[in-house]
């Protein structure tokens, strides 16, 4: 059984530029998301080091595997190459997205019981600006998500609003320095659900991610999407072909749709940042908002 939504939830959606939506996912679709992910994580035993699909904290070994996020997931599963294109997705997203909807990126953000990595306050849209903002990501949470166990913080309404500057020491950072938008973070909400929530939330919408210090893990499984007649501004990986080929409801375009929005380039890089790292491009970012001493000791020891 698949729902679409309603003209209340799009009208929030207009209004507040998220939803949050508990009865979208049967138990035997996040039963098997759940298990793929496992099946996916269990390389983490073999490996050092970060991977194309596993980035892993700091303290990391094979023994007491440490998975951060898993990168690009639809990429490197026949399973969620699937999902992103999943029918209960498509039939909420078609609304949002009457021009046909294109893939932009996916990830599982794993924040594990006690170690679960924060994640500064952004806007998507910083990192992937295009031609129209028709462009938000669908999240999925694997496990009760609670204020205890890490959940998004989301600042409502703020995507009708200015673009923020990513920027560190002239490179982009891919993070807000948290004294520019004080009175945004105040009017903050946590996304809280049972396992099966979904969430979507616009490019544009302030967002952030508290550390994890209970003992309950929190995996979220996140899906990026752009409107089909919505063309990157930053770059086009993979050429024209490629580009097509994400597309997963309707039919590619070549005439992009242009609608007016405060854009900002995700340039420069620094040179050793790591490529499709957040918590390695965001590390660099000075005054933290999540960092606390627990967290700032706890990188310390891994280091060393
Ligand atoms: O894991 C989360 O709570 C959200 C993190 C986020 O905003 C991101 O990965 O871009």
């Amino acid at each position: 059984m698949t729902r679409t939504l309603t003209q209340e939830e799009l009208d929030r959606y207009d209004r507040d530029g998220y939803l949050v939506i508990t009865d979208a996912v049967p138990q035997d679709r996040l039963q098997a998301v759940i298990q793929e992910t496992e099946r996916m994580c269990a390389e983490a035993y073999q490996v050092t080091a970060g991977t194309d699909m596993l980035d892993l904290d700091p303290s990391h070994t094979p023994d007491k595997p440490r998975i951060r996020r898993i990168k690009s997931h639809h990429e490197h599963s026949d399973f969620f190459a699937d999902f992103v294109a999943e029918p209960l997705i498509m039939e909420i997203l078609a609304p949002l997205m009457p021009s046909g909807i294109r893939v932009h990126n996916t990830k599982i953000n794993m924040k594990s019981a006690e170690v679960g990595e924060s994640v500064e306050w952004h806007q998507d849209w910083a990192f992937y600006p295009h031609t129209n903002d028709d462009v938000l990501a669908v999240g999925i949470y694997l496990d009760d998500c609670t204020e205890e166990n890490g959940p998004m913080f989301v600042v409502p309404g703020s995507h009708k609003g200015p673009t923020y500057d990513h920027h560190e020491h002239g490179y982009f950072c891919g993070a807000i320095d948290p004294d520019a938008i004080k009175d945004e973070i105040a009017k903050a909400v946590p996304l809280m659900g049972p396992a099966g929530t979904l969430t979507i939330h616009h490019a544009r919408l302030l967002h952030g991610s508290a550390f994890n210090r209970s003992g309950r893990s929190r995996r979220f499984l996140l899906q990026a999407y752009a409107a089909a007649d919505a063309w990157p501004l930053a770059d086009l990986k993979g050429g024209l072909d490629g580009f097509n080929e994400k597309i997963v409801h309707g039919e590619p375009t070549l005439t992009p749709r242009v609608v007016p929005a405060p854009i900002r380039i995700p340039l420069p890089l620094r040179p050793s940042a790591v490529v499709g790292s957040i918590y390695s491009n965001q590390s660099i970012l000075e005054n933290r908002f999540f960092d606390d001493v627990v967290e700032q000791e706890r990188k310390q020891a891994a280091e060393t």
